[in-house]
Formats: structure tokens, C-alpha cells, sequence
């Protein structure tokens, strides 16, 4: 037995020595590090698109649309401060080139804006209101311009370098400069026609653009272009993965198995180069205001989930308002932010991990430097499996634990495991890979007197600055309802406990309404609410309304087989044959259609996202009449459902949506679910 474990000591050494523990391990600089340190930021998005109801611009939008009644950047900031966020992004310029300060090289700018008689500069607005709240300030600038002429030319450089100077000059300390990665495109820049400009690879000056920011601003973190400080996290959904390495290897070494998204919302553990990520994620489903949207505010159980799948795995949470054609942001959304620091409060409110308890280790050498509230001490594990043990000296209830691994010497842990205390035995809780910054894990809650975290493999010796543990209050969140063809209904909570009750009503439920358990008939024109309670705790009400009854709708395409485009189940896809890029709607009789709701394939590795349509009624199934055309903008990174509203209703049997052109070049089409609108 003892020559078995000696044995095995030996091998892990030889692993630890042998292995990556002698490689020079990537590290952050101080910058990387200082902002790695401000965990929430904000994001502002608001400008042209604001007031067209867009999401990308053709570049062709008067600036006399530009004209927010009620414009109040303190009242942005103020929200962002009282949500905890310590600096907010503002999109200076869109890809739509429209600038929100009166730049001395366009005319595509405020200054032709009837807003303050074109006085008004909304970036010093926006700078003066970030230094009155003492948040840092930081400015989106987009490459793609479809406003400018020379966009896709040589001369495009000087112009981006001039606005670029401008921008990091004139309004004091930028900590973050925007780049974002949508470039070329769909426009008119400058002409009277919309045509596409597409740009070489090497287009941009990019060490020319960061040679300004680092003479003008050497505090400034860049996101974005070539050669960025911080990388995307490969999603706008709000989440890093559970295995999440702030080191990435160059470009040119990205896995050709793997989508590099994916690779981006991983990392490599072998990267070389220092890029931590950043998660980009909007409080509405798109990045700016539509009134439509005003019920798509994310609830705060998906805010608390997305809090926890992206400062809680390692990144940094880049949130996004969408003030309104006021200028305002509104209040569903700043009252949902508001709701949402207070709840991260009661989260983290007391650290079950304090001076009462008793720490040990095997490797007891700085053992406190885990438990104190210094990020600059730490513990460091031995050469061999090291692990941390505390003993609370009490029962306690726990359902986070919260560890930070001390990175300015790199990013070490590749796995853990953490047990707990029970009945006289050590009980698995968890198996987990990286840690990072900082790693939060959510469990069910256990009561337990001790538990012990065991680094079972890193890099290099793993080096512990923290270990907290709480009980955060339960929260539930609201159930999911979905129809499938047949009419019927079922109602899904994503808790493990708990019970469900509905209405069919409209009227809100309680515990005094029908309770769920099987999936029921309700097909036709319905809305259903649904709620969880627990005891007397109770989550927010989930409510969704259906239309007209699917049961006859088909499609004509040969390949119909399961119609799962109908079936009222994103995670489900239909998927057109090769070639085809269209889907052919048989409603079985004749209807009035207003409009169309396309949500693409959702899948991680998703098929068929259509980046332009063509909708054609037809009341043969065989001669089509176009109805209407036009572009999704940012459905790639984005793909929720799109919303295509006709100028006026049509009578039809049939319905074509077709595509002339799909994401990364596919031949085929998409769809997660097609819906009509029919008023
Ligand atoms: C994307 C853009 O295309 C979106 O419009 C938005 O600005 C988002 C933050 O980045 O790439």
C-alpha cells in the first residue's frame, strides 16, 4: 500500500515538473489586470438606429431623425452606478457612421440633428455625467462606417485615425476603447444605392489605430482588432464556459475542428498570449431600444444566471441598455437592474468563511492568505495534490462557493474537486476545471460542518488568494410555456423542486389556480401565465400567447418529415435540403397574414441562418407573389427571433420565406420556429 502511494507521488511530481509547470506561463499586465478587477461594466447603445427601430443602419439615415426629447446621460450612469457597475461603453459611432459627438471630419453627426439645433454633443454629455458619478468612461467606435465614401479604400484609415484622435482627446480618461468585429456589409456609404462592400483582412491599419490609443491613452483597454488587450467571449448570450482559460493561442493556431467562437468562449490552456474575455450581453434582446421589446426585458433569474456564467466563470460582464427615443432608459429596464444589484447583495451578503473558522491544508505554508480579504497574499499549493480544508466549526447551509485563483502569475488550476462533510464521510459536491479571476459554483443547498477543495491538476502550483462560501436566498424563476402543433401545452420549471399553477384566463396565477402536472389541450388563440411557488416563496410569472391553431399548417417541401418549425420548441430545427434555401407554408386554408417571426437555429453549431429574405403568398402553392424583402442585421451573433411586419395585411393560403444568402456561406435553411402575426 505504501509503496503504491509513494509511487503515485512520484508520478504526479514527475507530471507536475516534466509537464507545463517549467513552461513560462502567460500573464496579464497591470492594465489587463486593473480592469479584470472591475467585474460588471455597462453598455450604452443609443443613436440612429434608436429612431429608425434598427439594429444595424444603412448609412443613409438622416441626422435629422436623430432628436431624443428628454436626453439625461446622468440618468444612464446613475443607473449603472446604483447596479454596481463601475464604467459604461458608449457606441460614439455605429456602423451606420452616424456620430453622436459633432466630429470635425463628417457630416454624419449630431450637428445636423434638430437635437439643441445641432449644438449638442451627446460623448461630452456622456463624460461629464461618468466623471460626476465617478465611473470610468469608455467609447465604442465601429471600423465598418456604411455612411463614408472612401469606406473599403486606402483613404478610410486616415479618416478612422482622425475620428479616433478625437474621441481620445477630447473628453479626458477612456479606459476602454470598442472595436467591434462586424465589418463591411450591406450600405450605402455614400451613394444613392445600398450595395455591399466587403475588405481584405489586412484592411485596417491596425497598428497605426492602437499606436493612438497607447500615445493618447495609456490607460486604455482595447477590445477588438489586431491587437487587442481583452477578446469576445464568442456569444452576445451572456455566458464564458465552465472551462474558461484567459489565454488564447494566436489566430493563425485556432483549432480547425472547433468553431473559433466556440474556441473564444473556452480559451486554450495552452495559449501564449494573456486575452481575457469579455461577456457582451444586452438587457433586451437587441442592443437598441424597440418598443416591441418592452416585455423581453431579461427577467432576474436569467440576469442573476448570466451574472454567474460570466463574472462567476472567469470573464468580465459587459451588460447593455438600450435607452429610448427619449433618451431615457427605461424604467422596466433600470427598475430590472436595480432588482438585480439587490439580489447579488443578498447573494454574497455574509461569508460563511470567516475568522471563526478553522483552516487546514497539507501544504499549511501562508494557509491564511486564502481566507483574508487581500487579493495580493495567497496560498500556494504543494507540488503534489494540495487541498484546502475549513472546518466552520458549526452545521452551516451553503449554495455558492466563490474561489479566485491569484493571476498575475498566471492562470493555473485545470481541475478541483470539492467535497463536504456528512454523516462522518467526505461526499463529492462538485468536479469542476478552471478557476481563473474568480469562480462562483451553484449547488442545491447542503448543511455541512467542513468542506475541502482539492487541486487535483494545474500548470504550475496552484496559488489561492480566496475561498468564500454562502446561502444565497432561493430565487425561482418563472416557468417556460410552449404549444406544440397539436394545441398542446406544457410548462416547464427550470427548478428541481417546487410546484407550478397556470391560468388560461389572463388573469395572474397564484396558489389558488389550476396546478400543472401533465401537458393540456388549449389549442386556438390563448394566453397562458404560469408560476412556481415553493412553500411561500414564489417566482415571477411566465406568460406566452398563441395565435391561430397550427394543426393544418404543412409544408410543401419535399423533405417535410418532422415539422419542427411549428412545434413551439426553440432547441428543435427544421432544416431545408441542400440547396433549397426556402420553406414553403401550407396554412390549409386562407388567412390574413400581417407579418412573419422567424427565430433561427438555435443549436451551438447552428444551420441556416438566413441574412436576407424574400416573403412570397401564393394561393396555389405554385405561382408566388413576393410580399416583401430585406436583410437581418446582426442575426448571426444575435439570433433571435426576427420580427418582418408587411406594409398591410395579405390574404393567403400560402406562404414562401426564402433566402438568397445564409451565414458562413450555407446552403441551406434554418428555422428553430415560423410563426405569422396577424394583426
Ligand atoms: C456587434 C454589433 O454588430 C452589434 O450591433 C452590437 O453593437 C454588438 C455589441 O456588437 O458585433
Amino acid at each position: 500500500m505504501k509503496h503504491i502511494r509513494l509511487l503515485g507521488l512520484v508520478l504526479l511530481l514527475t507530471a507536475f515538473l516534466s509537464g507545463n509547470a517549467q513552461k513560462e506561463l502567460p500573464k496579464p499586465d497591470n492594465l489587463q489586470m486593473q480592469w479584470q478587477k472591475l467585474e460588471t461594466i455597462a453598455f450604452v447603445h443609443f443613436s440612429i438606429n434608436t429612431f429608425t427601430d434598427m439594429e444595424w443602419g444603412y448609412g443613409n439615415e438622416s441626422p435629422q431623425l436623430f432628436n431624443p426629447s428628454d436626453l439625461d446621460c446622468e440618468q444612464w450612469v446613475k443607473i449603472c452606478k446604483d447596479a454596481g457597475m463601475k464604467g459604461v461603453i458608449l457606441t460614439a459611432k455605429h456602423h451606420d457612421g452616424f456620430c453622436l459627438w459633432p466630429s470635425a471630419y463628417t457630416e454624419h453627426s449630431v450637428k445636423h440633428s434638430p437635437w439643441k439645433n445641432g449644438q449638442g454633443d451627446v460623448v461630452r454629455e456622456f463624460s461629464d455625467a461618468c466623471k460626476k458619478y465617478g465611473l470610468k468612461m469608455g467609447l465604442y467606435l465601429s471600423p465598418w462606417d456604411c455612411n463614408h465614401p472612401d469606406y473599403g479604400k486606402p483613404a478610410y484609415n486616415q479618416f478612422f485615425k482622425n475620428q479616433l484622435t478625437e474621441l481620445l482627446t477630447n473628453y479626458g480618461e477612456v479606459f476602454e476603447i470598442w472595436f467591434d468585429g462586424a465589418n463591411g456589409g450591406r450600405g450605402y456609404y455614400g451613394t444613392d444605392s445600398l450595395h455591399t462592400r466587403s475588405i481584405a483582412g489586412d484592411y485596417y491599419d491596425w497598428n497605426g489605430f492602437i499606436d493612438i490609443v497607447r500615445n493618447l491613452q495609456p490607460n486604455c483597454i482595447v477590445h477588438g482588432g489586431g491587437r487587442p488587450d481583452i477578446r469576445w467571449v464568442g456569444n452576445e448570450e451572456g455566458h464564458a464556459a465552465k472551462t474558461h482559460w484567459s489565454t488564447l493561442l494566436p489566430n493563425d493556431q485556432f483549432s480547425k475542428d472547433k468553431r473559433a467562437a466556440l474556441q473564444l468562449n473556452e480559451g486554450h490552456e495552452n495559449g501564449t498570449r494573456w486575452l481575457p474575455s469579455e461577456t457582451d450581453v444586452s438587457v433586451r434582446p437587441g442592443w437598441y431600444y424597440h418598443a416591441a421589446e418592452d416585455h423581453q426585458v431579461k427577467t432576474l433569474p436569467r440576469l442573476m444566471d448570466i451574472y454567474y456564467e460570466s463574472v462567476g466563470r472567469n470573464s468580465l460582464l459587459l451588460l447593455n441598455l438600450s435607452p429610448d427615443k427619449r433618451g431615457l432608459v427605461h424604467p422596466i429596464d433600470s427598475a430590472r437592474l436595480i432588482e438585480w444589484k439587490q439580489q447579488l447583495d443578498q447573494d454574497f451578503k455574509e461569508d460563511l468563511v470567516n475568522s471563526k473558522c478553522q483552516f487546514s491544508s497539507n501544504n499549511k505554508k501562508n494557509l491564511k492568505n486564502a481566507f483574508d480579504n487581500n487579493y495580493d497574499s495567497y496560498w500556494q499549493a504543494g507540488d503534489q495534490e494540495s487541498f484546502l480544508q475549513i472546518d466552520f466549526k458549526k452545521t452551516v447551509t451553503m449554495n455558492r462557493l466563490l474561489i479566485q485563483e491569484y493571476i498575475p502569475e498566471g492562470q493555473r488550476v485545470k481541475a478541483f474537486r470539492v467535497d463536504y462533510w456528512e454523516d462522518g464521510n467526505w461526499k463529492e459536491l462538485a468536479r469542476e476545471t478552471t478557476i481563473g479571476y474568480k469562480r462562483i459554483l451553484r449547488f442545491l443547498p447542503i448543511s455541512t460542518q467542513k468542506i475541502r477543495i482539492t487541486f487535483e491538476a494545474a500548470l504550475a502550483p496552484a496559488m489561492i488568494t480566496k475561498v468564500s462560501a454562502y446561502n444565497a436566498p432561493i430565487l425561482l424563476s418563472e416557468p417556460t410555456i410552449q404549444r406544440d402543433q397539436e394545441g398542446m401545452v406544457s410548462i416547464h420549471s427550470p427548478e428541481k423542486f417546487g410546484e407550478v399553477f397556470y391560468t388560461i384566463d389572463g388573469s395572474a396565477p397564484s396558489r389558488n389556480s389550476e396546478k400543472y402536472s401533465v401537458p393540456f389541450l388549449s389549442d386556438g388563440e390563448v394566453t397562458v401565465k404560469a408560476i412556481v411557488y415553493s412553500g411561500e416563496n414564489h417566482g415571477e410569472v411566465g406568460e406566452q400567447s398563441f395565435g391561430l391553431s397550427k394543426k393544418q399548417w404543412t409544408v410543401l417541401n419535399e423533405n417535410s418529415g418532422k415539422l419542427s418549425l411549428f412545434d413551439g420548441k426553440p432547441n428543435t430545427s427544421w432544416i431545408s435540403k441542400k440547396g433549397e434555401k426556402e420553406v414553403r407554408v401550407d396554412f390549409g386554408e386562407e388567412i390574413s397574414v400581417a407579418g412573419l417571426t422567424y427565430l433561427p437555429d438555435q443549436a451551438r453549431w447552428s444551420q441556416g441562418i438566413a441574412l436576407n429574405y424574400k416573403i412570397y403568398s401564393s394561393n396555389d402553392g405554385k405561382t408566388w407573389n413576393e410580399v416583401t424583402a430585406g436583410n437581418f442585421s446582426n442575426i448571426r451573433n444575435n439570433p433571435i427571433t426576427q420580427s418582418i411586419r408587411f406594409g398591410k395585411p395579405v390574404k393567403t393560403r400560402f406562404l414562401k420565406f426564402a433566402t438568397s444568402a445564409v451565414a458562413d456561406g450555407q446552403q441551406v435553411l434554418g428555422v428553430a420556429e415560423l410563426d405569422i402575426i396577424t394583426e
